[in-house]
């Protein structure tokens, strides 16, 4: 399942995972070659959800690759093609002809299929996950691993016509108590006959709006609307609660999920629903050993169990939109989550590129658009570690934070700078939010010393430090205080680091990291022991540090299970 409801009553679904056949391409001859209509014989089984680098022989495999499935189709109107993400680049065709392109690994794109031909069809997908410097974003530089591959689901959706609820997104919005369903959807006319018919939007399964549309055949209509709704019950944290939306339109549905919470900022405090908002969060990126950032839902689901028995309240989800899937989860778990485009360590130079800003402007939309009806999403964030202390920062501030406010009005917008009391971005934002390492690669002024510095620049708006940490090795451990790499040092750095946090009233957090990430063997290989991002609580398998129940104790009071 792409999502962890059902999102439709009407179409029939089909999942499109399982192995399909897997070539890679490194002399770059398919397309030349035709590979799209004449596949080549000397495939590799490919599970689809799933990264290539976790095949033993392709870890490092960087460059295109191809892939094939037969998809069949019943009589049907038309069908629709859903890729949930593709890393990064993709072109597909059905039965040898082009059904379009994409390019942003962590974002969904889909394909209309008018009128398919009953029976067995070839789907060819060619996947780049190419980095380089001045077109992808994330660029080459980077700390986390380049996966490759078709890491999130695959559906095709059969329609019976002859409406098309080609595209529903819902934002809620609470002001001062109040809730509003903000609705845009599109309607599609897919018959050669003008569609007078009636749409109906239900709202956990009461009728809250319905009207009568006129469309011409393959026009579209675009419905904007917002309902009042009366009586909420508002979502927290303690209490998530979720409604169910369904927009019907002649002979079919489309099913999202909601819940209406406030959250605004108020001075240096963040209110959620009124009431003071603390973030005490970790980072986390979508990695393990077994399955590179294609994870299945019940790891996924193991993880948000692993963050609520550590006594955080909040995900950032460092360093790219994550699986849908996993913010279904925080929102029925309550568990807040700040979700970023993976804009990460980008220079000046970049960032004056053309090919730079249009993919980032596209890809924030592109988030929001896939994300607002999300309650757990509490904060967009725009970029990561980039020139924010330079001219061409600003302009990519700028810009980002303008696309975010137009796409969603209703949440703050933030970005993680490095560059600190240098930064010369931060009267452009909502929030303000600083990664810093003192005591591990930072020496210079004590937290406490940074931390006023901060406050003062910032003046009166929310601050967070959203990456503070150190580096373990599992089981490495020293009796001696100050060995670098050893649990006890790890432990050391948090606390100190936690213990200035917790001395304010107006700092949130976020912990580098959650578990340990596999990294780029790129630049900085010999800071990072095993090619692993060795900052986590946990391992990566999940396997508890020192620090993990020294954060936990903090914030929770709950001492070490004795083993
Ligand atoms: C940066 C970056 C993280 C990670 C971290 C580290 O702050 O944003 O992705 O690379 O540094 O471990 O050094």
């Amino acid at each position: 399942m792409h999502r962890m409801f059902h999102t439709t009553t009407r179409r029939r679904q089909t999942s499109l995972e399982g192995m399909w056949d897997f070539v890679a391409d490194p002399q770059d001859v398919g397309l030349s070659e035709g590979w799209y209509s004449d596949y080549p014989m000397n495939s590799l089984p490919m599970w689809v959800p799933g990264v290539w680098n976790t095949t033993r022989e392709l870890l490092n495999y960087e460059g295109p690759a191809w892939f094939r499935t037969r998809i069949a189709t019943e009589d049907c109107m038309a069908a629709v093609l859903h890729f949930a993400a593709v890393t990064h680049q993709a072109n597909v065709w059905l039965d040898g002809d082009p059904l379009g392109d994409h390019y942003g690994g962590f974002l969904p794109f889909h394909f209309l299929i008018p009128s398919p031909e009953p029976g067995t069809h070839e789907l060819i997908v060619r996947v780049d996950n190419t980095h380089d410097m001045t077109t992808t974003v994330p660029s080459a530089y980077l700390d986390w691993f380049r996966y490759g591959g078709i890491p999130r689901p695959v559906w095709l959706d059969e329609l019976s016509g002859p409406g098309y609820i080609a595209a529903l997104r819902l934002t809620p919005v609470v002001t001062h108590g109040k809730a509003v369903l903000r609705v845009r959807a599109e309607l599609m006319n897919l018959s050669n006959n003008v569609l007078d018919d009636i749409w109906t939007l239900y709202l956990d399964g009461e009728e809250v709006r319905s009207e009568r549309v006129r469309i011409e055949s393959g026009d579209v209509q675009v419905l904007l609307f917002a309902v009042d709704v009366e009586d909420v019950q508002l979502w927290s944290p303690k209490t998530p609660r979720l409604y169910r939306a369904r927009l019907a339109f002649a002979g079919d549905d489309c099913i999202e999920r909601t819940g209406f919470r406030e959250i605004r900022t108020d001075g240096t405090r963040l209110l959620l629903n009124g009431e003071p908002l603390r973030i005490a969060g970790v980072n986390r990126h979508e990695d393990h050993p077994d399955w590179g950032f294609a994870l299945p839902p019940h790891l996924m689901l193991r993880d948000l169990e692993l963050v609520r028995d550590l006594g955080a309240n909040s995900i950032r989800g460092s360093h790219y939109p994550n699986d849908q899937r996993m913010l279904d989860l925080c929102d029925e778990r309550g568990i807040l989550f700040m979700e970023e485009i993976p804009l990460w360590g980008f220079k000046a130079e970049q960032l004056r590129l053309e090919m730079i800003n249009c993919r980032t402007s596209a890809m924030l939309w592109a988030m929001i658009e896939r994300d607002s009806s999300h309650p757990c999403i509490w904060a967009w964030s725009v970029l990561n570690e980039c020139a924010t202390d330079t001219p061409e920062g600003r302009a990519a501030v700028e810009q980002l934070v303008e696309t975010a406010r137009d796409a969603d009005p209703t949440r703050p917008v933030t970005f993680a700078s490095n560059r600190n009391l240098q930064d010369i971005c931060f009267d452009l934002v909502d929030v303000v939010c600083v990664n810093a390492y003192y005591g591990w690669y930072w020496h210079d002024m004590t937290w406490s010393e940074f931390l006023e510095a901060m406050r003062a620049k910032v003046g009166n708006k929310p601050l967070l430090v959203t990456e503070f940490g150190a580096g373990a090795i599992y089981g490495w451990h020293a009796l001696e205080p100050g060995v670098v790499w050893s649990e006890e040092h790890q432990q050391q750095l948090l606390m100190d680091a936690l213990t200035a946090f917790t001395e304010r009233s107006d700092l949130g957090f976020y912990i580098w990291q959650f578990f340990d990430t596999r990294t780029d063997r790129g630049a900085r290989a010999l800071q990072r022991p095993r090619n692993y991002n060795n900052k986590g609580l946990l391992d990566e398998y999940r396997r508890p540090k020192l620090s993990y129940y020294a954060v936990r104790r903090l914030l929770t009071g709950k001492e070490q299970p004795e083993t």
